[in-house]
């Protein structure tokens, strides 16, 4: 054998990928904001009210989707009747609030959501077991968590003979795009096992993931370049594989945070998720209780209910 033979030559480097994709990886009609508004006022639900549970690490910005979602219902911007984002990271409570959305011309709409804060406190924050029997439907609106203990049927914010209105009809996990990468292990792990409870239990699950702007320099320009985005389309593949979730459930969303004025595009990205998420809550209620009002184990004429 022998003969000569050069080093093989190091491949040449790859150019480094653009930052924007030639073609969209979803498709979003910028224009159909007053299509979506009419549709989610046209929403007939088999419940009331369908009942949707954020949950997310601290400054993920739920309170702010809950905020956005409002605002861009009501098309006009609205006095945060939310905790103080200045307690962020710091004593905050472990408890669940929940939020009616106004229509405009006065009522509400058939959905509300439930933000349950403390999810990842240094003490160990909300238990699991606590967090099912919220999905469950057990716990009330107000309950303060304890970090040390579950819940006890004797408390006062303990519902023994939860009706379909009380339970969970959506999960929806809050992250933040441009923190995904660095979230510890811990909060992934914990929110995965809320994720297989919601499972278990067949309700729909989403990601909501905010803070597009901040991840994305691009995005922050140009929102209607969001689904052109190579940066926000790797971050909705890192939280689709790190909480288990297909990616047809992952929207990604800016919020309204610091705006006065509204913004079209914003409105679409925070509807596009909503009408997603209501209709899922609404499906799985059809789905799953139907059949037992058929079978007479359940009536749902009784499952309204004015929480
Ligand atoms: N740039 C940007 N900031 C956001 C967005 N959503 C929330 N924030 C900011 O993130 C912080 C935490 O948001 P908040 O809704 O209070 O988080 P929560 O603890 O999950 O309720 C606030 O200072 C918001 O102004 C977003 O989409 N873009
Ligand atoms: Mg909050």
């Amino acid at each position: 054998m022998g003969g000569k033979h050069s080093e093989p030559k190091p491949p040449p480097s790859a150019p480094a990928p653009l930052p924007e994709l030639n073609t969209h990886w979803r498709p979003v009609n910028w224009r159909e904001k007053e299509e979506i508004l009419k549709e989610v006022r046209d929403l007939k639900t088999k419940v009331e009210p369908l009942r949707i549970l954020l949950h997310g690490p601290a400054g993920a910005g739920k309170s702010c989707f809950i905020n956005s979602v409002q605002r861009a219902l009501l098309g006009r911007n609205v006095i945060s009747a939310l905790e103080n984002s200045a307690d962020v990271g710091q004593s905050f409570t472990l408890s669940i609030k929940t939020h009616k959305m106004k229509k405009h011309g006065g009522g509400h709409y058939p959905f509300v959501f439930s933000d349950i804060m403390g999810l990842e406190a240094e003490n160990g924050g909300i238990q699991i077991e606590d967090i099912s029997k919220v999905l469950s439907g057990h716990i009330l609106d107000g309950y303060t968590f304890n970090p040390r203990g579950t819940i006890t049927d004797t408390d006062l914010k303990y519902k023994k003979c939860p009706k379909i209105c009380d339970e969970v009809h959506c999960l929806v996990s809050i992250l933040s795009a441009d923190a995904i990468t660095r979230l510890h292990e811990s909060v992934i792990e914990k929110m995965r096992t809320i994720r297989q409870k919601a499972v278990e239990m067949k309700i729909p699950h989403v990601i909501v993931l905010t803070k597009v702007d901040k991840a994305c320099e691009i995005v922050n320009k140009d929102l209607k370049k969001l689904y052109y985005s190579r940066k926000i389309k790797q971050k909705v593949e890192e939280s689709s594989h790190k909480l288990g979730i297909p990616l047809n459930n992952i929207y990604p969303v800016k919020n309204y945070h610091a705006e006065i004025t509204g913004d079209t595009n914003v409105d679409v990205v925070i509807l596009m998720a909503l009408r997603d998420i209501v209709n899922f809550a609404n499906d799985y209620v059809e789905d799953v209780y139907e059949s037992k009002v058929e079978q007479g184990t359940c009536r749902l004429k009784e499952n309204y209910r004015d929480f």
